[in-house]
């Protein structure tokens, strides 16, 4: 198996301007026949065409039929040694739909035919230059039953549609723009159809299309609102219109994740389209609007201007997602979004940037593409583009944007690319921040701080350093903006940006006329850990008073993890919580004020992944009875507080709007507080029952799931009865099985396989089921006998032999085996051997498992 490097990109030998594809759609045997128009760049080079369990039936040059000897059919490819340097090439090959259970290239969802080209699918559909510089005009003919097929749907314009008289539909489309073969879709059913129109700031109509499952059309119109809301966002922020006639989203229940940006035909997780208030959470709801974002938002920012080559891959996500969490930001409570954020930074990023698939936001070397779609890419990924706007501001940030977007329309473009365009376009040097794209690892800033009451004179001294990670030894000096705030006496405030350039680094400031309280990294300004030397009294203070809730969340979550160390260095429980915490939390209680949602992030614990980062070592125990006997001190001390809150908070009938969420979600933090007394079974039955929402009914489900009543075993019953045939509810208890915390979710775990709507062949099964145990069951996944690393094992074998993307996502809360204590670090391994061992594994678990143990 060879990895690929970063450093041997060599541009394509042939260009292809355009294609014209045919498909004649048959579950078992599609036929699908490519006509390609070639153009030599390199000289002297054959065509080396990608393709993946394709059955090649014809090959012609210019018309002519090659022999079996006129081209090579090895591996993974054709090659053809001695071709023209302009040519017409036709390729004829048949595929499997039906057997495509890695719902990679053209593949069956259900009754429907889906494909998925990103990042290398298209090579499962016909041979081709499957890379992302290799940019084509597409023509799309599609054929299959008309009856069964009311809809056959590609990229761009549809040109042509008739129906034959043996009873067969065919559809033309064009697609105008240019696209990597990464971008091309096909979707091929019957659904029900939502529809609506858009008009661009420039005057044009545009025809906004849903396509749902028979019967869920009721469920489509959050989405389609989000997206027209998207859509003016994006005009408004950064003067991008929307640039074809028709923009068509498809929802599908066979995804291998949230959704996909194929030029003017999105393919959507259904989980991430269908809404409505009996069945979606608020958060269901926040995560429609953000990835209906999301991908609209790719229009621009990846395929208008594309990638390269995959190592380039967060010049498109990276961006992409910080697009998105502006939008969410504007859309909804900008402090929630971005604590949301943090938190993924802190848990899943900074866990990676620690493992064994520690990589820079573009990868130096990747053996299966696949597995670098990840949260590094991702979300450190927008953190860096956030850091950029941080420095450069708002407005030299939006001309960056627009000179990047100027200088690359229809192009496959690179981060040195974008970087370019951002320093040129604000004269800006960027080079040091540059190395942002290329280290590796979790920065540890240290923050201290000295006054001079004589002088007046404030001195901040800042450090930094980022230990070594598995792929790279020696780390430089990043620039890191730091955001702060000095909050002085008497409510007196200054804000400052620290532009850290050096390892240690002294900034000093005058006139200051009383010794502050420093807020460090306001608004999580960079992705790094910090190690501040403030009092705990300095972080309540912050708590209470900063003006960024973010910065005032932060300050009290650092304040409980060094209480859950004092637990873990064994202080007792009780002594180490000053009365001024509960004060606080009881004047919060009393008077949360308009912003409730931050109130319940106040009031709410660090949860164990996030203090599990804090330790090279995770005291797995210590860190989980820590957290246990805060919740109940907690729960007890202001017992009272938390049943008048609960009750004082209004409650109306369902609406998702920030007034409403907040509301709910406080109400929601009071419950899981009162569960853990011994008399709240009824409230918790009552707060079910009574629930108009989804959001409410799962509150009571998590609140007596987290307390462990017996209440919980009745309330997901009921649940799982009276939702029984609807898969995405059922994926919700699927979740709720998985992350008890008792012994019993092995048993859970076993029945609910054997539920009719489990399917191994449906990764949002697999993940309700398995990712949920694995990633949010801290106590049972980590159970001291093995067992649940072994039953993670055994879904991670199953699936690889059906789905090995979705395999290799699961396994990777095992790969970090060697931060656990003796007797787990040995179980882990355990699993991972035998996972390794066996001899059919795929390059997307093989190049995990082998990282993990070398
Ligand atoms: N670009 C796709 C992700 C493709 C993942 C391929 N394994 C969705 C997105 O980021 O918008
Ligand atoms: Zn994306």
């Amino acid at each position: 198996r060879q990895a690929k490097s970063r450093h041997d990109y060599q541009p394509p030998a042939f260009l292809i301007p355009t294609i014209d594809l045919h498909f004649e759609l048959d579950s078992a045997a599609t036929i699908v026949s490519s006509v390609m128009q070639l153009r030599r760049q390199t000289a002297g080079a054959a065509l080396k065409l990608d393709g993946q369990h394709l059955k090649l039936l014809q090959v012609l040059i210019d018309n002519k039929q090659l022999s079996d000897a006129q081209y090579d059919l090895s591996g993974e490819s054709l090659t053809i040694p001695d071709v023209p340097d302009a040519f017409e090439l036709k390729i004829v090959t048949q595929i499997a739909p039906v057997e495509n259970t890695a719902l990679e290239g053209l593949y069956m969802a259900g009754n429907s035919y889906c494909t998925q080209c990103e990042a290398e699918g298209f090579r499962r559909i016909s041979y081709f230059l499957d890379r992302p510089d290799v940019l084509s005009e597409y023509r799309v003919t599609i054929k299959a039953a008309a009856a069964s097929y009311p809809y056959l749907l590609s990229n761009g314009n549809k040109i042509a549609e008739h129906i034959t008289a043996d009873g067969s539909r065919i559809v033309q489309w064009h697609d105008p723009f240019p696209k990597p073969c990464y971008l091309f879709a096909l979707v091929a059913g019957d659904y029900d159809l939502l529809e609506d129109n858009f008009i661009t700031a420039s005057g044009r109509e545009v025809a906004l299309q849903l396509f749902v499952d028979k019967g869920q059309a009721h469920r489509g119109d959050f989405a389609l609102q989000a997206l027209k809301r998207a859509m003016r966002w994006d005009e408004q922020r950064f003067n991008l219109e929307y640039d074809l006639d028709i923009y068509m989203v498809v929802a599908t229940d066979f995804f291998n994740m949230g959704a996909m940006e194929n030029k003017g035909l999105n393919v959507f997780n259904s989980k991430y389209v269908l809404a409505e208030t009996a069945t979606a959470t608020d958060r269901d709801y926040f995560n429609i609007e953000s990835i209906i974002g999301h991908e609209y938002f790719h229009n621009w920012t990846g395929n208008r201007v594309t990638c390269q080559d995959w190592f380039q891959l967060s010049l498109k996500e990276g961006l992409t997602v910080f697009r998105d969490q502006e939008f969410s930001a504007d859309m909804g409570s900008a402090t929630l979004c971005r604590i949301d954020a943090v938190k993924l930074i802190r848990t899943a990023q900074f866990a990676e940037d620690a493992s064994p698939m520690a990589h820079p936001i573009r990868p130096e070397s990747v053996l299966e593409m696949n597995n670098f779609y990840t949260v590094t890419v991702y979300d450190k990924g927008a953190e860096v583009i956030r850091m950029l706007q941080t420095i450069l501001g708002k407005e030299g940030f939006a001309q960056g944007m627009a000179l990047y977007l100027k200088r690359h329309d229809g192009q496959a473009a690179t981060c040195d690319d974008f970087i370019r365009a951002m320093q040129d376009a604000n004269r800006y040097d960027l080079s040091q921040f540059a190395l942002w794209y290329s280290q590796s690892g979790t920065t540890q800033l240290t923050a201290s701080q000295q006054y001079d009451a004589a002088t007046q004179v404030l001195t901040l001294t800042l450090g930094q350093s980022t230990a070594a990670t598995a792929d790279q030894s020696v780390k430089k000096a990043l620039l890191i903006p730091v955001r702060i705030e000095l909050l002085l006496s008497g409510n007196e405030k200054q804000s400052h940006l620290l532009l850290l350039t050096e390892y240690d680094q002294v900034f000093s400031f005058n006139n200051i006329s009383n010794e502050p309280v420093v807020v460090w990294l306001e608004h999580f300004s960079a992705p790094v850990k910090l190690q501040q030397q403030s009092s705990d009294d300095a972080l309540l203070h912050i708590a209470a008073f900063a003006t960024d809730g973010v910065a005032r969340w932060d300050a009290i979550q650092q304040f409980w993890s060094r209480k859950v160390a004092e637990v873990i260095a064994g202080k007792n429980a009780q002594h180490v919580l000053p009365p001024k915490l509960f004060q606080m939390m009881q004047s919060w209680l009393r008077d949360p004020g308009d912003d409730k949602a931050l109130i319940a992030e106040l009031l709410s614990l660090p949860d164990f992944e996030t203090l599990a980062e804090q330790y090279e070592q995770i005291p797995v125990d210590g860190i989980l009875s820590a957290l246990e006997q805060f919740r109940q001190i907690i729960a007890d001390r202001l017992q009272s507080d938390f049943v008048s809150c609960y009750q004082q908070v209004p409650v109306s009938a369902y609406q998702y709007d920030e007034a409403s969420v907040g509301n709910r979600r406080l109400r929601a933090l009071c419950l899981g507080y009162i569960a853990f007394q011994h008399n709240s079974q009824q409230l918790l039955q009552a707060h079910y029952h009574q629930a108009d929402n989804m959001s409410d009914t799962i509150a009571a489900l998590m609140a007596s799931q987290q307390a462990q009543t017996d209440t919980f075993k009745a309330l997901l019953a009921d649940f799982s009865q009276r939702w029984n045939s609807d898969v995405l509810v059922m994926d919700k208890a699927f979740g709720l099985a998985a992350t008890q915390p008792s012994e019993q979710v092995f048993t859970s775990i076993e029945e609910m396989q054997s539920h009719p709507l489990f399917s191994w062949k449906n990764p949002n099964r697999v993940r309700a089921l398995f990712s949920a145990f694995s990633m949010r069951n801290p106590r049972q996944f980590h159970s001291a006998d093995g067992k649940g690393y072994q039953l993670l094992q055994y879904a991670v074998a199953k699936m690889d032999a059906i789905n090995p993307q979705v395999a290799a996502r699961l396994i990777t809360p095992l790969l970090s085996w060697r931060r656990y204590d003796e007797s787990r670090q040995q179980a882990m391994r355990n699993v991972l051997q035998v996972l390794a061992d066996s001899s059919s594994l795929s390059n997307d678990v093989f190049e995990k498992v082998s990282r993990s143990l070398s």
